[in-house]
């Protein structure tokens, strides 16, 4: 039934690679996301007969483990060892199985920076330039700007870093801080000159561009948007060096002192991991022709891996494997906001294992969630929903029903099939979904398979027909045996463990992927089987919840995450594209609108209020569930949000956003209902501007990307 194997035949090869976390802490589910992605999209590309490489590793030098060393009274090189035992124990626990593993503080990295930095240098993108910088005079260094602490500028919070205030969220320069104390030694800094090493980003720009244009359509929207407004605003030149010790060695005179900035050796660590494992490794990274490149990585990422590393390899004149297409996550945060192993608040990886719960139920999980377009939430709730309904009643029972059938009623024998049951479409679309790298949507998938399958046991009632009509019984159990066998194969990229134990019913463990494809047999006798899930019970939850959340309480979701816990409104940002009047009625303007690609129309009164040109080619918010309505002889399948006051209307902008974005109210981001409402359902709700901000059911409504403003001044009011 499934076949989606290529043949080999000398095609392109395939690195994938996950952005190499930094080894300064225990890593939490968040950062886990981008690496099981990754994980499971080369598991994918195996299963398919790519040739894959997959390269993982850790990122180990710069100022961030510089700190964390201080703080715990070890030198950078214990701290990093330390750290890296324990991530590589969290990947191995989790089934990461990266086909090259590494580190950046290896030599072969010192190797391969050192030598493409004089390739930049002889080049000519390498300039040099004095700027002002923060030192020290007892402790007689130079001090990065997270070795200075002060008095936040904006907020006036007195233990701002010299990079950013936590209190505020301002990112500043430790220059601009009041009161700025050395974080060593408390003594008040002095501003001296200092010469750094720069990349000529301006001088390359022009290069960039051209192959940022070639590539770009591989790209998710927000790699795309964010590099191109980089490029928009120009780039300037970025240091490249740093004032600390822990680090790469910089091969120049005057820069003895110094090291490269972990950003320029980081992504190179990919090459040199690589380099660690393969002795061939040029044949993979200096071969565009016959490799491709993909690389996962969380958003805050994006400009090191489209324009950075990029112009560190195009600034070389070599011919370099560039990224080809990029996967970027969004957040995942905690029910009770952010992760903080100092506060004791969510799950670390470590925690996970000391659950009890298997790494594939984690696995599935955090994929099921895996925040594709917009931040996700974690919640304890949700955790419990989605393994008890989805893989103990869903994908559990229809494989645990079946076997048990076959092994009460058919002496443990599959029996022979005479009509095949047709889900190649259903196949089709989960292995392109996965292709493309939508791997949530790809497991979405999955469970509608599997719902599938236990809608055919019911229709096909094989509890009575083994006794009425005993071909039909037959029939109808081949078949599902053979459908659990081909789930259990488009599962095993996520839950590679739960896929072998299926495979081991039917005594297919450690057969080569060719040979796991062809028709299971009639007369195999499979194992006698066991229940592959178990449920997570309250009492079991409440225990993980009070663990796991510090002194907090969730801020929604009381027991369970029932109906009336949603979100009823659909709400997104759609882009107008084209407005028109009303050809019956005068008030009103008949607008085109893109919603995330899909193209909608919306009947909307705002002529008295707006002018065509105001609207066309911006954003604004977009009810998408309400019964679509005719008005006055034209459709309308969005509504469009506005304030109202007095006499008059103010639209929502989304500030930001990108069409197809999602508009929630606090805490709801993965809350949203997706059923139709009516429009007395909607007039219900309780929908209003304070203060200049709007409000859902007195929630703040926002989008991941930032506010929600309305337009022209309207302080107040309801919305419409
Ligand atoms: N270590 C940042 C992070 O862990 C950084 C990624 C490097 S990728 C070459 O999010
Ligand atoms: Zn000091």
């Amino acid at each position: 039934m499934i076949n989606f194997r290529t043949k080999k035949t000398g095609k392109k090869k395939i690195i994938v690679t996950s952005a190499l976390p930094y080894v300064n802490n225990v890593p939490h589910l968040g950062t886990l996301i981008c690496i099981i992605s990754a994980d499971v999209y080369s598991r994918f590309l195996r299963l398919k007969n790519e040739d894959v490489i997959y390269v993982l590793g850790t990122d180990e030098h710069g100022t961030t483990a510089e700190v964390k060393a201080k703080e715990e009274g070890l030198t950078p090189k214990k701290l990093v060892d330390k750290y890296f035992k324990i991530h590589k124990k969290v990947y191995d626990w989790f089934e990461i199985k990266p086909d090259c593993f590494g580190r950046t503080s290896s030599k072969e990295n010192t190797k391969i920076t050192v030598d493409i930095f004089k390739k930049l240098d002889k080049n000519g993108y390498i300039k040099e330039k004095e700027i002002e910088q923060t030192y020290c005079n007892k402790c007689k260094m130079f001090l990065s700007d997270r070795y200075v602490e002060g008095t936040c500028p904006k907020c006036k919070y007195e233990e701002a870093r010299g990079d950013q205030c936590d209190n505020c969220g301002m990112l500043l320069d430790s220059k601009e801080l009041l009161n700025p104390k050395c974080k060593l030694c408390g003594e008040k800094p002095v501003i001296k000159k200092t010469k750094h090493l720069f990349m000529d980003l301006p001088k390359i720009q022009p290069e960039l561009k051209r192959w940022i244009d070639s590539r770009k359509k591989n790209w998710t929207d927000n790699a795309r948007t964010m590099t191109e407004a980089w490029i928009k605003k120009g780039l300037r030149e970025r240091a490249i060096t740093r004032d600390i010790k822990w680090g790469i060695k910089v091969p120049k005179k005057g820069y003895e002192k110094k090291v490269f900035y972990s950003w320029f050796d980081a992504p190179i660590g990919y090459i040199s991991i690589t380099a660690e494992h393969i002795k061939n490794w040029e044949k993979l990274w200096k071969n565009p022709e016959k490799v491709r490149l993909v690389q996962f990585m969380g958003k805050d990422n994006i400009p090191f891996h489209t324009i950075l590393f990029p112009s560190f390899l195009i600034g070389t004149k070599e011919e370099w494997t560039l990224m080809d297409s990029i996967s970027v996550n969004e957040y995942l945060n905690y029910e009770t906001g952010k992760f903080s192993k100092s506060r004791n608040q969510g799950v670390f990886a470590d925690d996970a294992i000391k659950t009890g719960i298997k790494a594939d139920v984690w696995r599935y999980y955090l994929m099921r969630q895996r925040p594709e377009k917009t931040d996700s939430l974690f919640t304890w709730d949700d955790f419990q929903e989605k393994i008890n309904k989805e893989l103990v009643a869903n994908i559990g029972n229809l494989i645990h029903r079946t076997l048990f059938f076959i092994d009460k009623f058919y002496d443990s024998k599959i029996p022979g099939i005479k009509k095949k049951l047709d889900y190649k479409k259903d196949v089709d679309e989960i292995t392109k979904l996965i292709d493309e790298k939508e791997i949530r949507k790809s497991l979405n998938k999955i469970l509608v398979l599997g719902k599938k399958g236990n809608q055919y046991f019911q229709e096909q009632k094989p509890w009575e027909t083994i006794k009425t009509d005993i071909k039909k019984c037959d029939n109808a159990l081949a078949n599902l045996v053979g459908l659990i066998k081909d789930i259990a194969i488009l599962l095993y990229p996520f839950m590679p463990e739960t896929s072998e134990n299926v495979f081991d019913y039917f005594r297919l463990k450690n057969v080569k992927w060719d040979d796991l494809l062809k028709p299971l047999k009639r007369g195999t006798v499979i194992k006698k089987p066991k229940p592959l899930f178990n449920k997570l019970e309250d009492d079991e939850l409440d225990k993980f919840r009070k663990k796991f959340s510090g002194n907090k309480k969730p801020e929604k979701g009381g027991k369970n995450m029932s109906d009336e816990n949603l979100q009823k409104l659909n709400l997104k940002v759609g882009k107008i594209i084209e407005v028109k009047d009303h050809p019956n009625a005068d008030k009103l303007y008949v607008l085109k609108v893109d919603i995330g690609g899909e193209e909608k129309q919306s009947v909307a009164g705002l002529k008295n209020y707006y002018k065509k040109e105001e609207l066309e080619g911006n954003n604004f918010v977009f009810v998408i569930n309400l019964e679509p309505a005719v008005l006055r002889g034209e459709k309308s399948e969005a509504m469009i949000l506005a304030a109202l006051k007095d006499d008059n209307l103010g639209l929502l902008i989304p500030e930001n956003a990108l069409s197809g974005e999602k508009v929630f109210a606090e805490g709801f981001e993965d809350k949203i209902s997706e059923e139709q409402i009516s429009f007395n359902d909607f007039k219900g709700l309780s929908l209003d501007v304070k203060d200049g901000k709007a409000y859902y059911e007195n929630k703040l409504l926002k989008t991941s990307s930032g506010k929600i403003k309305i337009d022209k001044g309207l302080n107040e009011g309801k919305i419409m």
